[in-house]
């Protein structure tokens, strides 16, 4: 077969984010876009010969146009076999099972995530290397360094093949194999949970509403809960994948995931309420008149994660992102845990998981998995809370009481502040950060800066150095405020201000959320100046 070169010449901005390259569709569908930073991935990969790539997206528009140009591509680059997920659909955390359950060199992921999808909406590309998880730094910034350069890509001609039918077919002489979406993936949550005693205490009348949200989840929850566990036809929500999502934000919060919240508050709520995002890598958890923030249940699940077969052994540590709240830190010292605290993203957490250091790892943004996948795993979490519920017999909100009268509650939200003019988002972060040295000792209200900095991590693997992750305002040991710049967006930027406060197992366990951080919302706009930089005085996100 011939391998076409394609003359081009470098795009501005094609530096992965958070998690990945996220744009508009309007932006990767013009011609060359996509296909630049395509070569450039596999221009960075070592020892692509002969090797297996894994391929699959969330479902949205534009997923099937790009599964098939990066089929073509792959060929001409010299890979020897593609796996894709049937109808071009693989939840994040099932390509991370692929990848190393078949031992691919790496995958292309095509998502953005909880962000919006359609014609107008957004799309995105992460590549994963070959233990499952997101490029490290290193390998995201050869790939944009690459992607500045660039002057040529490689393809194969050859037509588009059928992504519904499951078998194998050569392009250009590669071959490409069609797998069930939900397999593998199913049965590898069946090696860690109790499936005899979940479907028990579903059969014994325990009810659950999941909502996919028009999302990659759907097949998934439907095999799973459905069918393997005999949760009642109906328990999934909005179980079909849509290329738009049905026009809503595939994100899992209050705001987006309103509908379940408010079933959950009412009469009619069933006893257990759950949520996943565009890619399926995230989880809302909210009992029967109890919303589990998300850096609480991670903190919940740690603490119980032994009442779950592949668990029972024990954890050896765990991981939070630094803006995530530090209820997880209080179960990691009462079991004796090594606790570890890195940038936002998942991508930080795959050295201390290949490493062995932890085995649960969590982020506040409603991400949470373990060492069974190098993602976060929105079906994988559900999965453990209904083990957890299955053993223990109790309501989630009596658990939630039980937990913090053991660890102590930390009050916790985050304040997000969406399409902000991006030099007036930089001048805000910028200000701060060079008030930073002269904060400790000013007072606003009743608490006073102890201490601020600049949170900067220091992998204890690897020994790399990632600086700026996020602006750090800390009052006393119990209360603190993080600052940083969205790295998901696609329009302007996102101003998110995270607020905790902490009491002991002997203090205030019962209050609301806001009432409790009301003084951090008055120091986190008198000592950022929030209003003055952005003109808005309320967030347009609260989770
Ligand atoms: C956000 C979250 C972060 C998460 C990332 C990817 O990043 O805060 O915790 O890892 O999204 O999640 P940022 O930079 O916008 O704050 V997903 O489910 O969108 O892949
Ligand atoms: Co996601």
């Amino acid at each position: 077969m011939t391998i076409l070169t394609i003359a081009t010449t470098p795009f501005d901005g094609q530096k992965p984010g958070t998690s990945g390259l996220r744009k508009k569709v309007r932006v990767f569908q013009q011609p060359n876009y996509s296909e630049n930073f395509i070569q450039s991935v596999f221009d960075v990969v070592d020892d692509k010969d002969g090797a297996l790539l894994v391929i699959g997206g969330d479902g949205r528009y534009h997923n099937r146009t790009v599964i098939q140009q990066a089929i073509r591509m792959a060929a001409a680059n010299g890979f020897g076999k593609v796996m894709v997920g049937q109808g071009g659909i693989l939840s994040t955390p099932a390509a991370s099972h692929l990848i190393r359950h078949y031992k691919a060199i790496g995958g292309l992921v095509l998502s953005a995530s909880h962000n919006p999808g359609g014609p107008d909406e957004d799309f995105g590309i992460k590549y994963n290397v070959a233990n499952g998880g997101p490029a490290p730094e290193k390998v995201t910034e050869a790939i944009y360094a690459r992607t500045q350069t660039i002057d040529r890509w490689l393809t194969v001609d050859a037509a588009d093949i059928d992504l519904d039918a499951i078998g194998t077919v050569s392009v250009g002489g590669m071959t490409v194999e069609i797998v069930d979406s939900v397999a593998d993936y199913a049965a590898l949550m069946e090696t860690l949970f109790d499936f005899d005693a979940i479907g028990a205490m579903a059969a014994g009348g325990f009810t659950m509403a999941f909502d996919a949200m028009s999302a990659v989840t759907g097949p998934y929850a439907h095999e799973i809960f459905e069918r393997r566990l005999g949760f009642a036809a109906g328990t999934v929500r909005n179980g079909t994948p849509l290329e738009d999502f049905g026009h809503h934000h595939p994100d899992p919060n209050l705001v987006h995931a309103k509908a379940l919240y408010d079933l959950m508050m009412g009469a009619d709520a069933p006893d257990f309420g759950a949520a996943s995002d565009g890619d399926g890598d995230r989880n809302l958890i909210i009992g029967k008149g109890r919303f589990v923030t998300p850096s609480d249940s991670l903190a919940m699940l740690a603490a119980n994660a032994h009442l779950a077969k592949g668990y029972a052994g024990g954890l050896k540590g765990i991981a939070r992102s630094m803006p995530t709240s530090a209820a997880a830190d209080r179960v990691a010292q009462a079991l004796g845990l090594p606790c570890y605290e890195t940038p936002t993203g998942w991508k930080f957490f795959g050295n201390l998981l290949d490493a062995g250091l932890v085995t649960i790892c969590g982020e506040e943004s409603a991400g949470t998995g373990s060492d069974h996948v190098r993602e976060k795993d929105g079906v994988w979490a559900v999965l453990l809370w209904l083990n957890i519920l299955a053993v223990r017999r109790i309501p989630v909100d009596a658990l939630a009481r039980d937990h913090w009268a053991q660890f102590g509650r930390n009050y916790y939200a985050r304040h997000d502040y969406e399409g902000i003019e991006t030099d007036r988002a930089n001048a805000l972060m910028a200000e701060l950060t060079a008030s930073l040295p002269s904060l400790p000792g000013r007072s606003v209200g009743p608490l006073t800066v102890a201490a601020a900095d600049s949170f900067a991590y220091a992998d204890p693997v690897d020994g790399s150095i990632s600086a700026n992750q996020g602006l750090r305002v800390m009052f006393g040991d119990d209360a603190w405020i993080v600052f940083r710049l969205s790295g998901t967006g696609t329009e302007g930027a996102t101003l998110r201000v995270y607020l905790e406060t902490v009491q002991g197992p002997d203090g205030v366990l019962d209050a609301e959320t806001p009432a409790m951080l009301a003084d951090l919302v008055t120091a986190a706009d008198a000592i950022a100046g929030i209003a003055r930089h952005t003109g808005r005085t309320a967030p347009d996100v609260v989770t």
